[in-house]
């Protein structure tokens, strides 16, 4: 167990999450999916960082959601969330060493590619706040890295093999919210179907009806 990082008594995993955040949709889907019994709280990040809750504030290291309280830590980074989870549950990486280096590798490239590109393409629609060449800029990047996937799964139902696993929740989390608006569509036909597989999967639910319920982090 890691000694740096702040403990807490928490029985239910906690998740602070705001629900227009592909970050913290992954984390939620991911612990649908290894079917986790979890509580949400919303962080209206419209609120200036300084006057969020102070529950939040105290474990939130990045000022960002998501953050996860479980088996007394708070952990931030969503692809280090998944990490932890599919170590801790024993799913959603597939088997061997070499597998499991793959997922890290396609957590690192997310980290670096979707959760830029795709992030930043879903969320200049949201906000409006982005100059229109660099919206250009990421919608560029966002294809490329669509033809990546689609390269990739062409060859196999999921991006590390026969199996889900957190690289592919982890690569697919903001697909939703751009499909919301109507961005990147039609996707490659090999990215449409891995989708679909990724939608069929028990546990699984979009952002809307995940956070739906989500009560707002008050304290
Ligand atoms: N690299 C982080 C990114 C998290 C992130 O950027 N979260 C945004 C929401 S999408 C946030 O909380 N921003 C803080 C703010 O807006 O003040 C992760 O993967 O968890």
């Amino acid at each position: 167990m890691p000694t740096m990082l702040p403990t807490l008594r928490t029985d239910t995993p906690l998740l602070y999450v705001a629900p227009l955040s592909g970050y913290a949709y992954k984390v939620a889907l991911a612990l649908r999916l290894l079917g986790m019994p979890h509580a949400l709280r919303t962080v209206d990040l419209s609120v200036p960082r300084a006057q969020r809750p102070q529950a939040f504030r105290t474990v939130a290291r990045f000022d960002e959601v998501p953050v996860l309280l479980i088996d007394g830590l708070a952990l931030c980074q969503s692809n280090a969330i998944l990490e932890y989870l599919a170590r801790r549950q024993s799913a959603l990486h597939e088997g061997d060493e070499s597998q499991r280096l793959k997922v890290r590798e396609w957590l690192a490239w997310e980290g670096e590619q979707i959760g830029l590109n795709l992030a930043h393409a879903c969320s200049a629609r949201q906000f409006g706040r982005h100059p229109s060449a660099v919206v250009e800029w990421y919608d560029a990047r966002v294809a490329a890295n669509l033809a990546r996937l689609a390269q990739v799964l062409e060859d196999r139902p999921f991006l590390v093999g026969e199996l889900p696993t957190v690289a592919d929740v982890a690569c697919y989390a903001w697909l939703p919210y751009a499909r919301a608006q109507g961005l990147f569509e039609p996707l490659p036909p090999a990215v449409a179907a891995w989708v679909a597989r990724i939608a069929a999967l028990p546990g699984y639910s979009d952002p809307e009806t995940i956070f739906a319920g989500a009560a707002p982090c008050a304290d």
